[in-house]
């Protein structure tokens, strides 16, 4: 068993004492470790709903079986499932959910919020993802595909959907930290947080004075840093510090995300992220 099957749950809800809307039917399918379904469950656990999990074995591609792609044709996880009826994409999950119950409200008021909200969301789906990607798949999923031989891993990377995907895993799994994607993404990870601090300079949370969409998105990708133990890239950005610090003690992302963290896999995961320090830090001291 890989490592990050192993101690992997199977089932994760919201709390009983947490679940108001006890009669609603929500399924979500989820990975511990995908940023974009942690997202979702950080929504969901805000607005205190009650779901159910089914996790999806990434790392031997069940997202590629044809009884998830009719779900999900793009082949990814999260797919949430309400009343019977598949939504896709992590964002418009999240906008799903806002629009479906609206209390709390984690939308800003004003349409120029809401505009920016929707900035944040939109650079988080095209670059700050997949920069995260090209940071975690090498450290958490190739070495299970690099366990299969040659033909099983090509012949499961050919059946990713979308061309872009598939022929960055193809580099990544043949590379690892060293595929050409790895200092781009440690760039877009760095102009993010520069991002971050001018905001945050200006007010608490991403889009204002209340947290909201926008900081239920960005939080995973903070997660991912700090499975790894690479805080040490927030040292000169005290403000987004600051708002990764109130973010994690908030009980939805304790509840939603860091529940799912055992101390071992937190263990394995900090030995795994120091090991590739040396060469996230040639590339940040290279920028
Ligand atoms: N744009 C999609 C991205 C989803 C995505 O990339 N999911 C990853 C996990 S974080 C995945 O399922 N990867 C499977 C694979 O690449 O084979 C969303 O926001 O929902």
């Amino acid at each position: 068993m890989g490592i990050l099957t192993a101690n992997l749950p199977t089932y994760t809800s919201a709390t009983e004492s947490n679940i108001e809307e006890e009669f609603i039917v929500i399924t979500l399918y989820t990975h511990t470790m995908s940023p974009c379904a942690q997202k979702v469950r950080i929504v969901l656990a805000e607005k205190s709903l009650g779901w159910e999990a089914h996790s999806i074995d990434l790392q031997n591609k069940e997202n590629l079986e044809p009884w998830y792609l009719a779900l999900n044709p793009l082949g990814v996880v999260p797919t949430l499932v309400h009343e019977d009826r598949p939504i896709i994409e992590s964002s418009i999950i999240c906008e799903y959910l806002e629009d479906s119950f609206p209390q709390p409200s984690l939308r800003p008021v004003s349409p120029l919020a809401t505009a920016r909200m929707r900035f944040w969301l939109k650079h988080i789906d095209i670059k700050l993802h997949p920069s995260c990607g090209a940071l975690q798949w090498p450290l958490v999923m190739r070495p299970t595909l690099l366990k299969k031989t040659e033909e099983e891993q090509q012949r499961l990377i050919d059946q990713i959907p979308e061309e872009p995907r598939r022929e960055r895993q193809r580099r990544l799994l043949a590379l690892g930290l060293e595929a050409p994607d790895v200092v781009g993404s440690v760039k877009v990870y760095r102009d993010t947080i520069q991002k971050m601090e001018e905001a945050l300079l200006k007010q608490s949370w991403l889009t204002g004075d209340q947290f909201g969409l926008a900081d239920c998105a960005m939080s995973p990708y903070f997660q991912t840093l700090d499975q790894f133990g690479w805080l040490e890239i927030l040292n000169d950005y005290p403000s987004v510090d600051d708002w990764f610090v109130r973010v994690r003690s908030r009980e939805s992302f304790q509840h939603a995300v860091a529940a799912d963290f055992s101390p071992t896999l937190l263990n394995q995961l900090k030995r795994i992220g120091a090991d590739a320090w040396p060469v996230i830090e040639r590339h940040l001291n290279n920028l």
